[in-house]
């Protein structure tokens, strides 16, 4: 019988799950759930060898011999350190050994209770990957152990092979054997898009999943290449592929409104709608809804297509990692999947979408509204940053011209560089470059206005709503007495001082009219200056209208 410790089943399980059967164990207490739960299972194949320095060398024979990674494990304390030299030889000569140490919970490490030391990152630069797995407690820590337990498997032999850590801490009662079999586990697969055979599984995949969708992160501006060939799986393929301007890929056949489309949908409409396999691309998605939707509306399969191979498990169900290029990976697919149409799910989506309404400029002057009279008067080939907060989230309820390269610092969501960044496009290019940015990232940026060199085709347009606006509109935050003063620093800065000191054209706006009327000049492609227009909206005028155009969608 196995150890009833959830962490413990998982990484047996997995392990097995992966194939990977030579175990070398050595003795003690804290790992005997562990001992017990290899010996136990007539898969694996156990070795035991008492000293862990000579078990660690015995353990790299057997890799020698078999060219598979072998597991390693072995209680808490010292006993991991006798693991050192091994691990270090491991390491330069690439081979994949995979440490299973028990440890203690995080609580009693250096308390003086017994055999403990600091075990997780124990060998530092020596191995590709460390992990520290929790004690399971809730599905969240489910989801956590399974993802570190598969991406420390998969290092192992990613990218070169070579020693990774999985550190299991386990709390007392240590011996309940009273398991009888191994829980059911997401083994999440790895593939490079050039090897053949798993190709055959993915497009098995595809052909018997009836609802699938491509969903596309951040990307670069690119050359087409891909837009073209997600269109061809649109169109051929039986997909929906949605995008948010961040990803920089245009069609009218993507959808890009989904965030707006999923807060309006009720829960049949959402089973209807979620996906059974979902492949996604890029980078970040702004979108809170779409993930939530995902997570909970879990397809049956996840691929994550990157040029790293990294595993990113940003839904929850990732169940393949594809090493690839996106375009390179689609030009390959798509021929295998061309003709294999199911309209249905697409009709569906593309139904959906078209039913949400843009908001329209007779909700109050607010920061959505300002947006959406902005984007109508971009000109084409212009350049777009949009700030973290409101700016980028405003931007996604309007279509823009397809020839606008959209960027935001989405890698972290922080606010202090989004002026600069702009900046520094703009310098290197004679494309008119807009940044819609909000008032704290605005001032909280300012030193970039004192760049020598700013470039006159950059233009600001700052949404000054009197402090972090985002706030206002996050549920419950409303009753926080902080709010104001020290949550959204609420304040009542102007920046026409700054601006002008800085020699930069300034105009301002308050009303619809006077946004109108500044945008003209502000969008005139041959305007010679750099200028910043700044808009006041107040948080109260956000607040109903985001309240107002969110209900109207939920109830239309
Ligand atoms: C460097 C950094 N500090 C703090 C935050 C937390 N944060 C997220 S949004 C936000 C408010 C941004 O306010 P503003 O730029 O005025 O935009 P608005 O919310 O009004 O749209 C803050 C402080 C962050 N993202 N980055």
């Amino acid at each position: 019988m196995y150890s009833s410790k959830k962490n413990i089943l998982q990484t047996v399980a997995l392990l097995k799950a992966h194939g990977i059967s030579h175990v070398v164990l050595s003795p003690g207490s804290r790992n005997a759930p562990l001992t017990q739960s290899f010996a136990c299972d007539p898969f694996f194949i156990c070795h035991s060898i008492v000293d862990e320095r000579s078990a660690g060398y015995f353990a790299i024979g057997l890799i020698n011999r078999l060219q598979k990674p072998v597991i390693l494990c072995c209680t808490s304390g010292t006993a991991l350190l006798n693991y050192g030299p091994a691990v270090a030889e491991a390491y330069y000569q690439e081979l994949p050994l995979i440490v299973v140490s028990a440890d203690r919970s995080p609580a009693w490490i250096g308390e003086m209770d017994g055999q403990t030391l600091p075990q997780p990152g124990a060998f530092r630069t020596l191995v590709k990957k460390s992990v520290q797995l929790p004690e399971i407690q809730n599905e969240e820590d489910l989801w956590h152990c399974n993802r570190l337990v598969n991406e420390a498997i998969l290092t192992c032999k990613h990218h070169g092979s070579g020693p990774v850590h999985i550190n299991v801490p386990v709390s007392e009662p240590l011996f309940d054997f009273s398991t009888d079999m191994l829980p059911e586990v997401r083994c999440i697969k790895s593939m490079t898009a050039s090897y053949l055979p798993d190709m055959q599984e993915l497009i098995s995949i595809w052909k018997s999943s009836s609802k699938r969708m491509i969903l596309v992160g951040q990307m670069q501006p690119n050359d087409g290449q891909l837009s073209y060939l997600l269109e061809k799986m649109a169109f051929d393929g039986g997909c929906i592929v949605l995008a948010e301007h961040l990803s920089n890929i245009v069609s009218s056949t993507f959808i890009g409104n989904f965030d707006a489309l999923i807060s309006a949908l009720n829960e049949k409409e959402s089973e209807n709608l979620a996906p059974e396999l979902l492949i996604t691309i890029g980078g970040h998605i702004v979108s809170k809804q779409i993930k939530k939707f995902i997570r909970n509306h879990q397809p049956a399969n996840h691929w994550h297509i990157s040029p790293s191979g990294n595993i990113v498990d940003t839904m929850m169900c990732l169940t393949y990692s594809i090493e690839s290029e996106p375009a390179l990976f689609f030009e390959k697919f798509s021929d295998s999947v061309s003709h294999i149409t199911n309209t249905d799910y697409a009709r569906k989506w593309l139904s959906a979408s078209k039913a949400i309404y843009s908001p329209k400029s007779e909700l109050p002057f607010s920061d959505i509204t300002v947006a959406g009279a902005f984007l109508e008067r971009i000109p084409d080939n212009s350049v777009l940053f949009a700030g973290n907060s409101s700016a980028i989230r405003n931007i996604q309820l309007y279509s823009i011209p397809a020839s606008t390269y959209v960027f935001c610092n989405r890698g972290t969501n922080g606010i202090e560089g989004s002026v600069s960044t702009a900046c520094g496009y703009a310098t290197e290019s004679e494309a008119l470059t807009f940044l819609l940015v909000g008032d704290l990232s605005f001032f909280y940026d300012l030193n970039a206005l004192w760049n020598k060199h700013f470039p006159d085709n950059l233009r600001i347009l700052l949404v000054n709503n009197g402090g972090g606006g985002i706030f206002h509109l996050l549920p419950g935050l409303d009753k926080a007495e902080a709010l104001d003063e020290y949550v959204s620093a609420h304040h009542e800065t102007t920046a026409e001082g700054w601006v002008q000191a800085a020699g930069l054209k300034y105009l301002k706006a308050d009303t619809m009219e006077t946004l109108h009327s500044a945008l003209t000049l502000f969008t005139k492609p041959s305007n010679e200056k750099a200028m910043v227009l700044e808009v006041f909206t107040t948080p109260e005028n956000n607040k109903s209208t985001s309240d107002n155009y969110y209900n109207k969608l939920k109830h239309q």
